[in-house]
């Protein structure tokens, strides 16, 4: 008896545990401010296409072998990343809804477009 009951435990523990690996998995996707990650690589965007929540920070990382430079320019958003040397990352903050294109000085068809809810 006493064997069942200790088994019966650690189910609920297992339970329980299961049931925090779940919230650490979901509730940062729910957060409006949770972190997303776009490539670029072969002189492309990956993902070029995005919808994020108003206050969402995407972080775009040269994967490729050549210098980027990032930039959005629309009336409710400015950026700028100057030149983005290989392997490094621009954060960009999306504060307004709305749809914006980000674009790459260097390379014209280079093409995201994001939009905020
Ligand atoms: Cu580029």
């Amino acid at each position: 008896m006493g064997s069942w009951a200790r088994l019966h435990r650690s189910d609920f523990a297992a339970a329980a545990l299961a049931f925090a690996v779940f919230l650490a998995a979901v509730v940062p996707l729910a957060s409006a401010a949770a972190p997303i990650t776009v490539s670029q690589r072969n002189r492309h965007f990956n993902p070029d296409m995005l919808s994020v929540a108003v206050g969402s920070i995407v972080h775009i990382v040269n994967d490729d072998r050549v210098t980027h430079h990032v930039y959005v320019d629309s009336p409710t958003m400015k950026f700028d990343s100057g030149e983005q040397p290989m392997g490094t990352t621009v954060d960009l903050e999306f504060d307004h809804p709305g749809t914006y294109q980000v674009l790459c000085a260097i390379h014209p068809t280079m093409h995201l477009q994001v939009t905020v809810k």
